[in-house]
């Protein structure tokens, strides 16, 4: 094999690559006003690092050939960290496992890199077949907590049955972002959970948890909707009484089932929170955001909640692994209100969408809700053409 190959195989995909990490993003016009989309994926299965994908030994892989491929970089927590925007990115491989690993950008929204090498999670006692989308949350006792899916083969499934899973809350804590320590598992009495957020602050002394109960590992059954409930310590987590916060819903973006995304921001109007919503098409599963605020002092009552989505998958966006989804776990907000929303699409990449804080509570506190009938959307709409003419009459009175 001549070393002409191996060399000019490594050149080009060497240089492919940093033309990738260092492209710049672009904010695109916002037609909404609420947030701008960006030109480009922020992560995508390409970012990841040459050295974890091909062997640089000549001698082992003349061709230059990857050796470990990955299939998508996806829902990723995200923190502010010595003034660099981390991203924990759910990376998955080839071979469908996926695992955390640290990205970092100087801006926020673009020039992502990884980390020299992936976060090395400890296990408990009873191995992970797989993990995925952490959300990271900085709590009052010093610890930055990473909560995140478990998923195991469910011991009761019958024989022949390789698909059926149970999925649990895992809990890692760390003070360097390097070093992990695992922690049990949540208990909860509900079947299975996932989409679970640690609350920053102790309510009543205790460590409070978001939660979404569940019956079965894709269904949630009687499940409800996005939870709440309080844990004693967070060294063995376990919530006996969970209530729901907000119910999936009939005909709303949230029918079959919902899931908070990140750890919510303090605002003065109380917590902004952001989840996905999940509806039933003919096409399959469709996943989009929403955006709703709790109340400061009790944080599992909702106050405000503008109807349907916040945002949901276009062009691009709508096409991947699972196609038609978008899913947020991350967000950062800078001293000065401005808010990166890191969203992923289609179980592929991951995305930024930025607003501020202001134009965040002006959405969630003045947009409509959802009455959940049409009759009563056409009202709302007739309302605001007819304020809007109103104004548009009360001006040509004045310049007359
Ligand atoms: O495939 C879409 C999403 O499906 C699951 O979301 P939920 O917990 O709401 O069912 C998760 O597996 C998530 O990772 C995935 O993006």
């Amino acid at each position: 094999m001549s070393m002409q190959l191996f060399e000019e195989r490594k050149k080009r995909i060497t240089e492919e690559h940093e033309a990738l990490l260092s492209r710049q993003n672009k904010e695109l016009f916002s037609t909404n006003g609420i947030y701008s989309r960006y030109k480009y994926p922020i992560l995508t299965r390409d970012h990841v690092p040459l050295n974890w994908r091909f062997d640089y030994n000549q001698e082992t892989n003349p061709r230059f050939m990857e050796r470990i491929g990955f299939n998508a970089t996806m829902n990723a927590g995200a923190i502010k960290w010595k003034d660099k925007y981390l991203l924990v990115v759910r990376t998955e491989g080839n071979d469908r496992k996926s695992f955390f690993a640290i990205a970092e950008s100087p801006n926020g929204v673009d020039n992502f890199r990884f980390w020299d090498r992936p976060i090395t999670l400890p296990e408990t006692d009873e191995p992970d077949t797989n993990v995925y989308d952490m959300r990271l949350t900085q709590h009052d006792d010093g610890y930055i907590y990473g909560v995140f899916c478990t998923e195991r083969k469910d011991p009761n499934a019958p024989s022949g049955d390789t698909s059926s899973a149970v999925a649990a809350a895992g809990i890692a804590r760390t003070k360097d972002l390097v070093n992990w320590e695992r922690l049990p598992d949540l208990k909860s009495h509900a079947g299975q959970q996932r989409n679970v957020v640690l609350f920053p602050h102790l309510i009543d002394k205790k460590y409070a948890f978001y939660t979404r109960p569940q019956d079965g590992f894709i269904d949630t059954g009687s499940g409800g909707g996005i939870g709440f409930g309080l844990s004693d310590t967070i060294e063995n987590a376990e919530i006996i009484n969970e209530i729901i916060v907000d119910a999936k819903t009939y005909h709303t973006i949230y029918e079959v089932k919902n899931g908070l995304g990140p750890a919510p921001i303090r605002t003065p109007k109380g917590w902004l929170q952001l989840a996905h919503g999940v509806r039933n098409t003919a096409a399959g599963l469709r996943y989009t955001l929403y955006v709703f605020m709790t109340d400061l002092e009790r944080p599992w009552e909702v106050t405000y909640k503008p109807a349907g989505y916040f945002l949901a998958p276009i062009k691009k966006e709508r096409v991947g692994d699972v196609s038609n989804v978008l899913f947020s776990n991350g967000w950062i907000m800078d001293e000065d209100g401005k808010v990166f929303i890191y969203y992923a699409s289609s179980d592929t990449r991951m995305h930024v969408a930025t607003s501020t804080l202001d134009q965040l509570i002006d959405y969630c506190v003045n947009s409509p809700q959802d009455e959940l009938r049409s009759a009563i959307s056409v009202n709302r709409i007739n309302h605001l053409i007819d304020q809007n003419k109103c104004l548009k009459e009360q001006q040509s009175d004045l310049t007359l």
